[in-house]
């Protein structure tokens, strides 16, 4: 009932931050590319085989001085993998402690969602893009609860012999179609693409491998570096659509990464990678570690060393593009406020703190990766309290899913989207 809420209130109010003016409504009325990197994790990032660049096109993006990209972002996805990682983006919920929320409450729960609000906030035209089927992990269903104007599925893009590589379009062809539909979208527009080919188990015909892989010789890691270079070419093609349309120029671009894409099951090839001789849980902590990055010309940029992930996304884009959310039910914190807690939520109760990281069982000093052993009373308390934190949002963001509460909430600004105002069975083109 509506008294569940309460406590959620209460828990959000004492959590609130305060607005960086530096940057309060600096995108206002832009158009917004939210990209989805498949299974991209930072340590790409600036990352050499045999001397060449893994991903060029995002090292330039994230070296850019109009880009903010940060450098301590983590993924908090659970078992819904890329569904939690949408769900956290445009909710700032967190998924479920199993199985994926968009599938199980997506048809028939309550959201307040990014795309619902910029369009009755700010008009804009809202998009997903996506070159698999329309019902894996019920987006088809969750899109409408959503408020997405349009999905444009599988059937949008054109099918080329050897296009299709597990789970959808390769990226090139995808995002070459997804460019052309966009530059017919009534402006300003929010425009979600979300990438597929750097999947597990990372296949990739010959003509399109042009990088050597990695040679831990673990066979499910060392394709990884192929489809992502190939990935952040997609994303160099993308890029230069843009600037041809003119679209870049009043855009800002949001990156990130939505999960890990080498397990934990790879422990020597991921001490490989790290240059290691073997990994404890620390490093196993920040392994799960994620691009993300916000670009946009005049956009003050930098690398920012925040503790953040998913959940903090949709209030940092609200601020940025001068969106009203002050009472909407957000868990996350806006990454650019400088009173955040930067406290990172692993889904299943681990952490990672600016002063503490704790994973599978260890605790560790955040800054040096050095195992605490003798805590003080002090250091004691401090991660008791970092820890109830993270209990306790989870917990109370799984009672606002579970329980549908946000049914029962009606913020200012604020109408029930109807579902029945959208229907993606459109003939494709
Ligand atoms: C398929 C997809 C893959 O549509 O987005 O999801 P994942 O397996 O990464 O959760
Ligand atoms: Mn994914």
């Amino acid at each position: 009932s509506s008294s569940d809420l309460k406590p959620v209130l209460k828990f959000l109010k004492k959590n609130q931050t305060s607005k960086n003016v530096t940057y309060a409504g600096k995108a206002k009325g832009k158009n917004v590319f939210i990209i989805h990197l498949e299974s991209l994790q930072q340590w790409v990032i600036d990352y050499k085989v045999d001397g060449e660049e893994v991903t060029p096109n995002l090292n330039k993006i994230y070296h850019a001085s109009d880009t903010i990209a940060f450098d301590n972002f983590f993924n908090q996805v659970g078992q819904g993998k890329t569904a939690d990682a949408e769900l956290m983006l445009e909710n700032s919920l967190f998924g479920l402690p199993e199985g994926s929320a968009m599938t199980t409450n997506g048809t028939t729960n309550t959201f307040q969602s990014a795309p619902a609000i910029l369009e009755q906030q700010q008009g804009y035209t809202t998009a997903s893009f996506h070159g698999d089927v329309p019902s894996f992990w019920n987006r088809d269903n969750a899109y409408k609860s959503f408020g997405y104007e349009y999905f444009f599925s599988k059937s949008y893009y054109p099918s080329v012999k050897d296009d299709d590589v597990g789970y959808g379009i390769k990226d090139k062809i995808f995002l070459k179609g997804a460019a052309n539909y966009v530059q017919q979208l009534p402006q300003p527009f929010y425009a979600k693409l979300i990438t597929i080919t750097n999947h597990y188990p990372y296949i990739l015909d010959k003509k399109n491998k042009s990088i050597d892989a990695l040679k831990t010789g673990d066979n499910t890691v060392d394709p990884y570096v192929q489809t992502a270079h190939y990935l952040d070419q997609s994303i160099g093609e993308f890029m230069s659509y843009l600037d041809k349309s003119g679209l870049r120029k009043n855009s800002m671009i949001v990156l990130y990464g939505d999960h890990y894409g080498i397990s934990n099951n790879h422990k020597p090839a991921i001490a490989d990678i790290l240059g290691k001789k073997s990994v404890d849980n620390y490093d196993l902590a920040m392994f799960q570690k994620v691009p993300f990055m916000i670009q946009m010309p005049g956009l003050k940029g930098g690398i920012n060393h925040t503790y953040g992930g998913e959940i903090d996304v949709l209030p940092t884009i609200e601020n940025l593009l001068g969106v009203y959310h002050k009472n909407y039910i957000q868990f996350g914190q806006d990454l650019l406020a400088t009173d955040r807690k930067q406290i990172v939520a692993f889904r299943d109760g681990d952490f990672v703190s600016s002063q503490f990281t704790k994973y599978g069982g260890d605790l560790y000093y955040t800054k040096t990766g050095k195992k605490v052993t003798h805590e003080t009373k002090a250091q004691k308390a401090v991660v008791a309290k970092d820890q109830k934190y993270v209990t306790t949002e989870l917990s109370l963001s799984d009672d606002v899913v579970n329980g549908d509460l946000l049914r029962f909430y009606h913020p200012k600004h604020f109408t029930k989207v109807n579902k029945k105002d959208y229907n993606y069975n459109l003939n494709a083109s």
